[in-house]
């Protein structure tokens, strides 16, 4: 039905679920409409399929998903011991640390393991192989994984997947991968929307999603403090380095003052971001006295996630982050003395390719 890379890793993805009877569902830390939306939906179809599942996340996932169906079905006490004869569904996370404090245990105690991702993570099936007592017990299609870093959503795996079943898509289900799709797309703005996401999107409003109606209930629904916090965090708004970065930062006195979450400066990287002729931005939320949080995007040629690599962090190319020791003001002076010398090397690249042209 789709037509996607490594048809033999999504027909091993699908024939292992197909075989399952029981299925504990899962995914990243911090879980985002990506994960949410592909672990409930997929939750609804292997139900409808007869099986029982289990759908645990470490995190509390954020208010504004909490419209999705089987929104409900989310547990965060974890499912251990691991119940007996179970497969693990990870999904939007390739890294067993990634699913959390309990993610090693869970994988080492499946019955099976499968993994549906579209991060650049580690081998899942190759780390569930190094303890000795599973080699022995295991076989070989202990693990299967269907992990494919160009495309834009774990739910668009997902939604491949369930087409090669041949499995019913209820309004539930693609309500669930339409949000998957819209959220991991940044709303098919991205650069990593392809002609497959609108024609995936397209389909699952065929069979049910209400794009006014999800779009409405995760966009258009923000808590007053949320914009308190934003006047708070524009005011720290500057631009350095003749106005490539942009950064902004919010204090733990900020969040306070405005009464805010944690997770209602999420996004506000964003509004760095968006500025004209800025390269690299920069959000830093104080996470306590001693820890800020980085988050750091870019517009084209800046890879950020080295950037954040180097500071025990990372990402994607586009989008990374880090935590670290110190507080906000400290952290944009290092931040920018770290990216000058990125920008004058690129500088100097560019005027010597100009000059080389010219003679
Ligand atoms: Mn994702």
């Amino acid at each position: 039905m789709f037509r996607l890379s490594h048809p033999e890793r999504l027909g091993a993805v699908a024939g292992a679920l197909d075989e399952s009877e029981r299925v504990v569902l899962t995914c990243h830390v911090r879980p985002d409409g990506d994960a949410v939306g592909s672990m409930l939906g997929m939750a609804a179809a292997l139900e409808n399929a007869g099986k029982e599942v289990i759908c645990y996340c470490q995190d509390e996932p954020p208010g504004n998903l909490s419209f999705l169906p089987g929104f409900e079905r989310l547990v965060h006490t974890p499912p251990l011991p691991f119940p007996e004869g179970s497969a693990l569904l990870v999904l939007d996370c390739s890294e067993a640390d990634r699913i959390g404090e309990h993610g090693a245990r869970m994988v080492d105690e499946a019955h099976r393991l499968i993994v549906i991702d579209h991060h650049l993570g580690q081998d899942m099936c190759e780390g569930s192989d190094t303890s000795e007592k599973q080699s022995d017990a295991r076989s070989d299609d202990f693990c299967v994984q269907y992990i494919d870093p160009d495309i834009f959503a774990t739910g668009a795996l997902c939604f491949a997947v369930l087409s090669q079943l041949k499995w019913n898509i209820t309004p539930e289900i693609a309500t669930n991968f339409y949000t998957a799709i819209l959220t991991d797309t940044g709303c098919f703005r991205h650069s990593n929307t392809t002609a497959l996401a609108f024609d995936m999107a397209a389909r699952l409003v065929e069979m049910g999603a209400d794009p006014y109606d999800i779009s409405d209930r995760i966009f258009e629904r923000v808590p007053f403090r949320k914009l308190a916090l934003l006047n708070l965090a524009l005011d720290t708004l500057s631009l350095d380095l003749q106005g490539r970065v942009a950064m902004l930062h919010i204090t733990r006195s900020m969040q306070a003052q405005a009464g805010a979450s944690v997770q209602d400066s999420d996004d506000f990287v964003r509004y760095a971001r968006c500025i004209d002729g800025v390269e690299v931005s920069a959000f830093i939320k104080e996470i306590s006295d001693e820890l800020v949080s980085v988050s750091l995007r870019s517009r084209s040629w800046f890879n950020v996630a080295a950037v954040a690599k180097s500071l025990g962090g990372g990402g994607h190319f586009h989008a990374a982050g880090f935590r670290a020791k110190g507080d906000a003001p400290l952290w944009r002076q290092r931040l920018v003395g770290m990216l000058q010398p990125i920008f004058e090397q690129r500088e100097h690249k560019s005027s010597m390719a100009a000059q080389e042209a010219a003679g």
